[in-house]
């Protein structure tokens, strides 16, 4: 299962791996990406993921999720 969302708050390759970091933390995920150019992240993750426990811990990394 494909999961995107819309990050906003990344500035540098810095913000795109500690979100690809913190993505990969959450148990379920799979593989994830994050771009700042597309103000986006995506994962690929088992059916159980919820994407509001995505965006809470992006969140809590202190990006924002729109
Ligand atoms: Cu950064």
């Amino acid at each position: 299962m494909k999961i995107e969302l819309a990050v906003d708050g990344m500035t540098c390759p810095g913000c795109e791996q500690t979100i690809r970091k913190v993505l990969l933390s959450v148990p379920g995920v799979k593989s994830a990406n994050a771009s700042r150019v597309s103000k986006s992240a995506s994962v690929e993750a088992d059916a159980a993921v919820k994407k509001e426990t995505l965006a809470l811990a992006i969140r809590k990394a202190g990006y924002k999720v729109l």
